[in-house]
């Protein structure tokens, strides 16, 4: 094929796909039923995509349609099931589909898999749990299935898995593994059971698979394609089995051949970059047939390495369309950078073609600009969710062949680039006049020892003082009414009175339970960041721009597209409301710029830095009026700073440098009496510890529970010396704590860290939790803050 992607997103155009999963797991749409939407969603983008320039023929669209994620169907693919859900297999090891969702979802008895970032993205997959004796095996039935059906309906799809690499690199040990284990040392028994799979695959008719391989990107797996590493091995053994000779729908294909294979490297630079594409390098000499490099995230292949690729004969596959952000492409830039690719090809082998790609898969963007009626006028012409950008991998495909015959097509997306970058709304004089001024001491507070003692005297909290996160259960009631609302069905003002009485209702929940800072609930946020988007100006909604957060969950993220300030405070008239119900102090609750950027579709035409500095200023100018109507404690959120950290090891500091500057930014204008908390949500700490550090805030809360809080002794060991809140509950389950099981972790963290800088907290917001497990939780806290203070005292 000429033009191809690496995936697209799954949960359809009108997230069909999320609807009947939650049917089905609600009991309302049986199994059949399930099946079918998720066939009649594949057959749709097939069409599509048909339509949109991909040939359904020749395996240049790919079987890419996971019902929860692409990495537990891979864990199904090789039955891979730890002994917890070892009951889950039915006939040959493989699961059916109700114990995959039991892996996605738990049961009554057992956890669920756990759920984390993959790479540096806002998706989710579920981690694989892999010891010395999980099973390993070829039980590919469900890719199958699709394969053979579409096969039957005239497509010749390429099915995509998880390479083995990457699957293992993303695996944790099992439970009961033995100390040290390192699920990698599975590799060869992983190797095996893929060459079953593409037995499987090519026995269901596939011509081609393809194995993503984004682990290859990270710094460990970049160590491993080292010439004559483990990956390098890998791929010779993958690779050493006939291909299939591609064969008419219905023939057989002989015993023992392998589909070719697509290695995909998405998310960077695969391998060495001080030699880019001496990795790539390595994988073709393997022989594999073809093999994808992300030249968006991605280090350009060197000229010597593209014409070693070349000379193997093994086609390459550029991934020059950024399948991340939703700018439209600058089609004559990424034509010219084809053509470049090409000649070094052909310094190789002068017959040399190559194959125009995206640089990951859609997944990480919405379907349709067509779909998007409200957006503001001069933006959806700068815009490309996954239907352009498809089209656009296939006008590039065609220019490679005849420039002369897409000039139309690389003229209208240069003048729309012009357009925007002459775009005066772009540009705020008032924004730029203000980052220009910026001075070192706009970054940085008064020593922490002047801050605490002034805090101390300002707010007068107990020892151990307890508080939340931030949000309370979003009842269906807060739902409801905030849908009505933006709706237009219910007035301003009847909006406005429901959400005070619920304020209310929340305020006199905290005292009654005794908690010593209080919140407001959220009850009018939607989403902690698009709430933020929908106050400032420089940014725009979309009102069906769903991309998929896990499973059947999905984010709309904002457009960040021109210089972002703040009109007028809004958070103000729901705290102060707030605060004048209550003599406790109120804390104020914000996100923080890195967060907001990382959940947003975020402008490519200035830093990354930059923008994260104008978000800041904003948020300044939210935290000083908070500030001038008496709130004594603002909460600036940062769950996402982990998340956006770089991928390898060199581009951290850079990365740490602007995104810690930015909260410090947001954060310092707070008199020395104003107590700045920030709450982050994960628990592997030690990366970063030292940039949550240099936050400089005055109280940080983050994820401790289900680690039972074994995070404290980095922090101890750390020598952190602010305020910090280590979530003694976990509220990602409905489990109520016992008030001595959380005595128990109050214990364990007054073992390394100093009572006067421990707070008690739960792990995170409880919007999604119900009342009556909150209600419980939180009385059981509080009851096992006091006895902790009591010991305290009596110790003292
Ligand atoms: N906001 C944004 N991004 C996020 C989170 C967030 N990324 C990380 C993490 N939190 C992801 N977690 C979730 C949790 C719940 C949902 C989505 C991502 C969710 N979505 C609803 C759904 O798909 O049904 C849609 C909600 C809506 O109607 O707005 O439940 O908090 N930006
Ligand atoms: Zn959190």
């Amino acid at each position: 094929p000429a033009a191809t992607i690496l995936g697209y997103p799954r949960l359809g155009p009108n997230r069909e796909l999320k609807r009947a999963v939650e049917s089905h797991w609600a009991g309302t749409l049986d199994e059949d039923g399930l099946e079918s939407v998720a066939a009649t969603l594949q057959d749709a983008t097939v069409a599509r995509l048909e339509q949109l320039g991909l040939n359904r023929a020749d395996s240049s669209i790919p079987a890419d349609f996971a019902l929860y994620d692409q990495v537990l169907d891979a864990t199904a693919a090789l039955g891979a099931l730890p002994a917890r859900f070892a009951d889950l297999a039915v006939e040959d090891g493989a699961v059916d589909l109700a114990g995959y969702f039991t892996l996605a979802r738990g049961d009554g008895q057992r956890p669920p898999l756990e759920l984390t970032k993959w790479f540096d993205t806002n998706y989710h997959y579920l981690v694989p749990e892999i010891g010395p004796d999980t099973p390993l095996r070829a039980v590919a039935h469900r890719l199958a299935g699709i394969v053979r059906r579409h096969r039957a309906a005239g497509s010749t799809l390429r099915p995509v898995l998880v390479g083995p690499i990457t699957y293992l690199l993303l695996a944790k040990p099992e439970d009961g593994a033995p100390e040290g284990f390192d699920p990698l040392s599975r590799i060869d028994d992983a190797v095996a059971a893929y060459q079953g799979i593409l037995a499987q695959l090519a026995a269901a008719g596939a011509e081609w698979v393809q194995l993503d391989e984004p682990a290859l990107a990270t710094d460990r797996g970049a160590a491993l394609i080292a010439p004559g590493g483990v990956a390098e091995r890998v791929y010779l053994e993958l690779a050493n089995a006939p291909v299939v000779s591609a064969n008419d729908a219905g023939t057989p294909a002989a015993a023992g051949t392998r589909p070719a294979l697509l290695v995909t490297t998405g998310y960077g630079t695969a391998g060495s970059l001080q030699a880019p594409g001496e990795a790539l390098q390595t994988l073709a000499s393997t022989g594999i047939e073809a093999v994808h490099a992300d030249l968006v995230r991605g280090r350009r292949p060197l000229a010597p390495a593209l014409a070693a690729i070349a000379k193997t004969g093994v086609r390459f596959v550029a991934g020059v369309v950024n399948a991340r952000n939703i700018w439209r492409n600058d089609l004559s830039a990424s034509l010219d950078a084809l053509e470049s690719l090409r000649a070094d090809l052909r310094a190789g082998d002068p017959t040399a073609e190559l194959v125009a790609a995206t640089a990951t898969s859609l997944l990480h963007v919405p379907h349709d600009v067509a779909a998007e009626t409200d957006l503001p006028a001069h933006l959806p012409e700068w815009l490309a969710f996954a239907d352009q950008k498809v089209a656009e991998v296939s006008v590039l495909a065609r220019g490679l062949a005849d420039r002369a015959g897409v000039a139309a097509e690389l003229s209208a997306a240069a003048e729309a680039i012009s357009r925007r970058e002459r775009f005066a709304g772009t540009t705020q004089q008032a924004v730029r006049t203000r980052t220009a001024a910026l001075a070192p001491a706009d970054f940085s507070r008064s020593a922490a020892e002047v801050r605490s003692a002034a805090q101390e005297k300002a707010l007068a909290l107990p020892l151990l003082p307890t508080t939340t996160i931030g949000s309370f259960p979003q009842t269906g009631e807060v739902r409801k009414a905030r849908a009505a609302a933006a709706a237009g069905k219910s007035t301003p003002e009847a909006y406005e009175s429901f959400l005070k009485e619920e304020i209310t209702r929340v305020v006199r929940l905290q005292e009654d339970l005794g908690l010593d800072v209080l919140v407001h609930g959220e009850a009018e946020r939607n989403d902690m960041v698009q709430y933020f988007a929908e106050n400032f100006d420089g940014f725009a909604e979309t009102r069906n721009g769903w991309v998929q957060s896990y499973g059947s969950r999905a984010t709309r993220p904002s457009i960040l597209w021109g210089d972002v300030s703040r009109p007028k405070a809004f958070t103000v008239p729901w705290i102060t409301f707030a605060q004048s119900l209550t003599e406790k102090p109120l804390k104020g609750m914000l996100t923080g710029p890195v967060t907001i950027l990382a959940w947003s579709f975020v402008r490519d035409d200035q830093p990354l830095g930059e923008t994260a500095n104008q978000v800041a200023l904003a948020l300044r100018d939210e935290i000083a009026d908070l500030e001038a109507a008496g709130i004594g404690i603002v909460q600036v959120d940062e769950p996402a700073l982990r998340e956006l950290l770089p991928l390898r090891a060199g581009d951290q500091p850079a990365y740490l440098d602007w995104s810690v500057a930015s909260f410090r930014l947001a954060t310092s204008g707070a008199a020395d009496g104003t107590q700045i908390h920030t709450h982050l949500c994960y628990s592997e700490f030690g990366e970063v510890i030292s940039a949550i550090d240099g936050l400089d805030a005055d109280v940080t809360s983050i994820e401790a529970a289900r680690s039972r809080l074994e995070v404290v002794a980095d922090i101890a060991g750390f020598g952190f010396g602010r305020g910090i809140g280590p979530g003694v509950y976990d509220i990602h389950s409905p489990r109520v704590p016992s008030a001595a099981e959380i005595d128990g972790l109050i214990g364990t963290a007054l073992a390394s860290i100093p009572a006067r800088q421990l707070w008690i907290n739960p792990d995170c917001g409880l919007k999604t939790r119900g009342y009556a497990e909150t209600t419980e939780s939180l009385r059981n806290l509080v009851a096992a803050a006091r006895t902790a203070r009591e010991a305290l005292s009596v110790a003292a």
